[in-house]
């Protein structure tokens, strides 16, 4: 088959975030209120904000503001996490990054699967955060045999997607029939199965281990938990979703709100509780319920580099030192108030956070700088001259004290568990069948190849840092 008939993968990847979205709309309603809501509160936005509308047409793609930019799923077994890599390249989506969750009291470990070229992620920046149960992390050694069995009998994917992903493999590629019936295969890995694997008796021995495990081990199949549209203003939605009739988790996690955005901020509705029918011996259903899905929306700022990062780290452990949230929302303004205040240590101009080697940013000549030749001058003098701009990079990931926060809003608010902290990246890679890029690393790159681009004018050896 010839190349030229195969889709682009961010064509995959883009009709498969949009029938995701379509199934998820319809499987939790309350996820379609909010997406109302995101696409309302964007629209007031955007005509209070002529700049911005500007800044977005320019760089961005106005009419996808809205649109999802991140789901989630949780896999039981390494063989299902190295066949969703596979799965995910077919998207041009690769893993980034590695998140332990046991330090927070979650079971898991987890990357980002998403597409890595600026093009792509303009194409469609759809990600999938990734987790893998650890059950190594259960005290309980017959239960954890237990549910590693239920494990191993499931089988998540269709073997006709199974065969798609190895002909994609094969071939380089899918052409359009292929295409969707990849789309459409593995579509049903994510779908929503209310007739648990297991019995009630089951369920309530892994719940009470952690509901989490409940939650993987349960089912045929890994859910989407989640779907995340982008929203221009999150605190909006966060005072809004009760009107709606939606119940918010207590707080934002991340940053609080800033002059200058930086890194991630998201929130969430509760998940809601869902009637499921669980297996009995004598072959016939026992009535039951089971909370996992929810929705999620974000708002990105600037990546920041590894100083900036530590800097956050420290504010975010200053601030919870300082007020811990309760899950109850009781004293959400107390710690609203207590992070304001911590972080009005990180500099809030882009110049201050870029003089002060704490984010990310692409350089470009202006105008002016296009103009003239053969000058050579270190930064700062070319930017003084007007000669050089520079524009924040976006921070494509996550974090994993906000993904904590997010992990136990929605598995109910007595899940937080002490686990040994853990991280166990190799083991994580080994189970993946591949190495996660450096999200650090990966930054950095753009940021040096924007700063070629303008080696006519400045002197590189200058701008090294
Ligand atoms: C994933 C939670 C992490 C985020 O946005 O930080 C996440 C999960 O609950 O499975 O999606
Ligand atoms: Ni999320």
């Amino acid at each position: 088959m010839k190349a030229n008939s195969y889709i682009s993968a961010d064509k995959i990847r883009s009709n498969f975030s949009a029938a995701m979205s379509a199934m998820y709309r319809d499987e939790v309603p309350a996820y379609g209120t909010l997406m109302s809501l995101v696409a309302s509160v964007n629209d007031e936005t955007l005509s209070s904000d002529a700049h911005l509308k500007t800044r977005l047409e320019a760089t961005d793609t106005l009419d996808r503001i809205s649109e999802e930019r991140h789901g989630a799923i949780r896999l039981g077994t390494r063989q299902e996490l190295s066949m969703m890599r596979r799965a995910f390249a077919v998207m041009g989506m690769a893993p980034v990054g590695y998140y332990d969750l046991s330090t927070a009291g979650v079971p898991v470990h987890s990357t980002a699967f998403r597409p890595v070229g600026t093009e792509s992620l303009s194409r469609n920046p759809f990600r999938v955060f990734t987790s893998l149960l650890r059950l190594d992390l259960i005290a309980d050694e017959t239960l954890r045999q237990e549910a590693a069995d239920v494990l191993a009998a499931r089988k998540i994917f269709t073997d006709e997607a199974v065969a798609l992903v190895e002909k994609a493999e094969r071939d380089g590629g899918l052409d359009a029939a292929d295409a969707a019936r990849f789309v459409a295969q593995l579509l049903e890995t994510f779908r929503w199965h209310d007739h648990a694997i297991v019995s009630a008796d089951m369920y309530k021995r892994l719940h009470d281990a952690h509901r989490l495990i409940a939650d993987v081990v349960s089912f045929k199949g890994p859910h989407i938990n989640h779907l995340t549209p982008r929203t221009l203003d999150i605190d909006k939605i966060q005072t809004r979703m009760p009107q709606e009739g939606i119940a918010p988790k207590a707080i934002v996690e991340g940053p609080p709100t800033r002059n200058c955005p930086i890194l991630l901020r998201q929130t969430s509705f509760k998940a809601l509780e869902e009637a499921v029918s669980f297996t009995a011996a004598d072959g016939t259903w026992q009535e039951g319920s089971h909370s996992a899905r929810f929705g999620e929306i974000e708002q990105r700022g600037v990546a920041l580099t590894p100083k900036g990062r530590a800097l956050y780290d420290t504010l975010l452990n200053d601030t919870r030192a300082r007020v811990r949230p309760a899950a109850d929302g009781s004293n959400a303004s107390e710690y609203e108030a207590a992070l304001a205040d911590v972080f009005k240590a990180f500099p809030d101009t882009w110049d201050g956070i870029r003089k002060a080697g704490l984010g990310y940013f692409s350089y470009s000549l202006t105008e002016k700088g296009m103009s003239v030749s053969g000058r050579r001058a270190d930064l700062e003098t070319a930017i003084e001259a007007g000669l050089i701009q520079f524009d924040p990079i976006v921070y494509e990931d996550f974090l994993p004290v906000s993904a904590a926060g997010i992990f136990q809003s929605n598995l109910g608010d007595d899940a937080a568990q002490d686990f040994v902290a853990s991280p166990n990246q190799m083991m994580f890679e080994r189970d993946l069948g591949a190495t996660v890029l450096d999200e650090f690393a990966h930054y950095a790159g753009i940021q040096r190849a924007s700063l070629e681009m303008c080696l006519g004018i400045v002197n590189m050896a200058a701008a090294a840092e």
